[in-house]
Order: structure tokens, then C-alpha cells, then sequence
């Protein structure tokens, strides 16, 4: 086991209301649908992970399933991120409670007290166990990617990145293996994955799919969670992925928030 512990919060009932860039006018977020879908990756991971925390829903925050956005963790470290949309920034405060919650979590570092003009959603920052990456984005800020840089400071090496496009957030395009070389990328983030390599001395491989919302993968003790409904890219992953246990999951009502698999958790080894 890699992970010891997650962190998921309950999908509240004012989801409807959440922060989203997707047309959805003709297809409005079913909100009892939603929370099935949350619940099934709720429980997936509970089979997986030893010590799973679910915090309690806030309706004041539509968004705040998003637990990711809200922390991230590098080994023991975690940093309380100051989310980039100001209606998330008091998502936060229970999930800090959350964190200290769990043992292997010894030191844990608030964003906005090292510098209250760094913005960063987790969603912005891809931790492949070797380098952690922090996507410039319109929630995350250069400050934001320093902040961490010092925070995980002797531990891994912390680069930061322009994605292409304008989507929400770096792993929308790209996500990693648990502590492997392996990336899982779409195709038209190739260039970024070439700028990762120049940066690491070539340390990944990539996997590419044709669906930009395929790219976002969450590995965890030997289970790799992906989208259900992209046929392509599930056959790819399937293919390439054969010795761990994939688990498609029908996230349809997620991603119509702007949210994929990787949003709604943080993972703690
Ligand atoms: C937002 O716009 O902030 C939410 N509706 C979606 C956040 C998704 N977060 C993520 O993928 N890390």
C-alpha cells in the first residue's frame, strides 16, 4: 500500500449552484445523479485505501467536493492552498481539520500566511512522487507555484508551467502513475509533456488519449480509476495499463461542474 489516507467530502445538496465553464443549458446537472456518481467513487476508494476521511458536505460551498483544490501534500508536508475562484477560499478550514486528522501528516503550511497574493488550486499541480508541476492557470498564480517550491524544498524538485489551452486546470490534460515514469496525457498536450521531459532529463513516458477528459487518472494502491463513456481512450488505457486493476467510472454529472476523478480527493501517503 502507498497511500494511507484520503480525504473526500461529501457532495452537497447546492451543487447545482457550483463555479462551471461547461455549457450545460441543455443538459442541467442532475444533482441525485451526481451524488450516486460521488458516492461509488467514494466507496471505490475506501476499498482501496486504508483510512479514507469523509467531511461533511457545506452547502454554503457548492464546489467544495473539490477537495483537491484545497490542499496539497508532498510526503508529510501539506500546504492549505489559497484556491484561485473566491468563492472556494472557504472550502479550506475543514479540510485543515481533515489533515490533522492524519498521522503522517506532521507539518502542514497555510498558503495565505506565507503570502497572501499566492493563488493555487490542487487541481494545478501534478505530484509524480519524483517532481511536483504547478500549472499557471486563471486559479493559479506564480506565487502560488513558489509558495509550494519552498514547501516541499529538499524533498522534490517543484517546476512551473504555462499549459496549453485554457482549460481550468494543469490535470485536465495530464495526470501520472503513482510513483512511476508514466504519464497519462492527451494528445494535444504533447508539447507540454516535452517541456516536462526537457525539465526532468527525459524521466517520463507518456501514455496518450484522444479525450481531453480521459487524461485525468487517479492511481492509487495498484487501482487506476478512469472515465467511463470514452471508449478510445478506455481501450487504450486498458490495454497499456494491464497489470493494475482499472476501475471506468460514469462521472457524466461531474464533469458537467468542470470537475473529473482526480477533484475529488486528496491522497496522503
Ligand atoms: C471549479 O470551477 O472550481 C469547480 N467547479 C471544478 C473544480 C474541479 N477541480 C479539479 O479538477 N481539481
Amino acid at each position: 500500500m502507498t497511500y494511507s489516507a484520503a480525504i473526500v467530502r461529501v457532495l452537497p445538496d447546492s451543487f447545482g449552484n457550483c463555479v462551471t465553464n461547461v455549457d450545460n443549458a441543455n443538459s442541467p446537472i442532475n444533482i441525485s445523479l451526481a451524488k450516486e456518481q460521488h458516492e461509488l467513487y467514494t466507496e471505490t476508494l475506501k476499498k482501496h485505501i486504508p483510512n479514507v476521511i469523509v467531511v461533511e458536505a457545506d452547502e454554503n460551498h457548492p464546489d467544495c467536493s473539490f477537495v483537491e483544490d484545497n490542499a496539497t501534500v508532498f510526503g508529510h508536508t501539506a500546504v492549505i492552498d489559497q484556491p484561485g475562484h473566491p468563492s472556494r477560499r472557504g472550502e479550506v478550514h475543514a479540510i485543515e481539520k481533515a489533515l490533522k486528522q492524519v498521522p503522517s501528516v506532521k507539518t502542514i503550511i497555510r498558503m495565505e500566511e506565507m503570502d497572501k497574493d499566492a493563488f493555487l488550486d490542487g487541481g494545478d499541480v501534478l505530484n509524480t512522487g519524483a517532481h511536483v508541476f504547478v500549472g499557471l492557470s486563471d486559479r493559479t498564480n506564480e506565487k502560488g507555484g513558489k509558495v509550494l517550491e519552498k514547501a516541499f524544498e529538499g524533498q522534490a524538485k517543484t517546476f512551473i508551467l504555462q499549459p496549453p489551452g485554457d482549460m481550468l486546470h494543469l490535470k485536465c490534460c495530464v495526470t501520472a502513475l503513482e510513483d512511476t515514469k508514466t504519464l497519462i496525457a492527451v494528445e494535444s498536450a504533447r508539447s507540454l509533456v516535452d517541456e516536462m521531459n526537457r525539465l526532468t532529463d527525459n524521466y517520463y513516458t507518456a501514455i496518450y488519449v484522444p479525450d481531453l477528459v480521459a487524461a485525468n487518472v487517479l492511481s492509487a494502491n495498484g487501482l487506476v480509476l478512469i472515465q467511463q463513456g470514452f471508449p478510445q481512450s478506455e481501450q487504450i488505457l486498458r490495454d497499456q495499463l494491464k497489470e493494475y486493476q482499472i476501475v471506468a467510472l460514469n462521472m457524466s454529472e461531474i464533469i458537467k461542474a468542470d470537475g473529473a476523478l482526480t477533484c475529488g480527493s486528496i491522497l496522503i501517503k
